[in-house]
């Protein structure tokens, strides 16, 4: 019979003797805090369908305000996907296809958008980056230039939850799982309204909506109605590693991105379940 004990290869690691499963033994290992990779990048989400789809009247106003940011900030801006995805999900969901199928599709609508954004910005050194070069090789490029664009959809593809067949994990859920991964200094939402109101400004009775200046991701996880933001992001936020608090702000209104880069409330501000440093 041949001895094989001495061939067996022992790889010293605290994790090796338990399971993974029981939070009470990795906690020691794995309960710290992350270290941020990029604590002084703004992340800035741009809205598909309430910006990227009215064209230059809002764009170009915007692209002014993020040109004149540059020399104050390094920025990952992202974009969201808009009408176009909307319209996707109806001739797929027709068609029966599965989330996972929907999920790539809609995300390439939200690239489209930040090539447009790129472009815009390209005189100040600005480009597209691709998914993986965000994931692997934004440092770099945040060394050439001011500010990156890349799409705000997580690449979750055929990964995508079935909860729903429409992708859960759209836009908002991508920017601040960026975000909170590269422990960021912040994330700024950017919308078409002033923020988070109790009820849709645009709705039914709208004109009775009332702005929440400040709420948190537990209280939109209760709330029954409609949110200006992914439903998911409530459920990401309460995990969050890094990112405390999250700005929504109205990207129809000149100065309010600028302010809220600055630190000014002048829009909903949500907090998360991050535990200050
Ligand atoms: O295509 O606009 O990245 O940055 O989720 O995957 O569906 O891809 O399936 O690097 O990898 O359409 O081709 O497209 O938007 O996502 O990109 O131009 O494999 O630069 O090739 O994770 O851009 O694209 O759509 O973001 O959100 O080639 Mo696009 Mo998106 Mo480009 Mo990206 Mo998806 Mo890649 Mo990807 Mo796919
Ligand atoms: P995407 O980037 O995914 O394309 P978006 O973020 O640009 O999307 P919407 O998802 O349409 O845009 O969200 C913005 C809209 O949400 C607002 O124009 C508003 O009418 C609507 N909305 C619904 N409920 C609320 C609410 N409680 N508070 C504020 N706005 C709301």
């Amino acid at each position: 019979m041949v001895d094989t004990i001495n061939d067996i290869k022992h790889v010293a690691s605290p994790l090796a003797r338990q399971t993974l499963l029981d939070g009470e033994l990795t906690r020691p290992v794995a309960g710290g805090r992350p270290i941020r990779l990029l604590p002084w990048l703004q992340v800035v989400k741009i809205g598909g369908r309430s910006i990227m789809d009215r064209g230059r009247d809002a764009i170009l106003p915007l692209v002014d305000e993020l040109r004149k940011l540059l020399p104050e900030h390094r920025l990952l801006i992202l974009t969201g996907a808009g009408i176009r995805a909307r319209h996707l999900y109806g001739v797929g969901l027709d068609l029966g296809l599965p989330v996972g199928s929907l999920a790539p599709l809609a995300a390439s609508e939200a690239g489209q958008n930040g090539h447009i954004l790129a472009s815009l910005l390209a005189p100040e050194g600005v480009s597209y980056a691709e998914h993986p070069t965000i994931a692997n090789q934004l440092a770099i490029h945040l060394s050439a230039a001011r500010a990156v664009v890349g799409s705000a959809f997580p690449p979750y593809h055929h990964h995508e939850f079935p909860t729903s067949r429409i992708p859960t994990h759209r836009a908002d859920t991508g920017s601040f799982l960026l975000a909170d991964a590269l422990g960021a200094a912040g994330l700024t939402i950017v919308e078409d309204v002033d923020g988070v109101y109790d009820i849709d400004p645009k709705g039914p009775g709208g004109d009775k909506a009332k702005l929440l200046g400040a709420t948190t991701a537990a209280d939109l996880a209760k709330r029954k109605g409609t949110l200006p933001l992914d439903r998911a992001l409530p459920e990401v936020m309460a995990n969050a590693r890094h990112i405390e608090r999250v700005q929504v702000v109205n990207g129809l209104v000149p100065g309010r991105l600028t302010a809220a880069l600055r630190g000014e409330h002048v829009g909903t501000i949500i907090r998360t379940g991050a535990k200050p440093a």
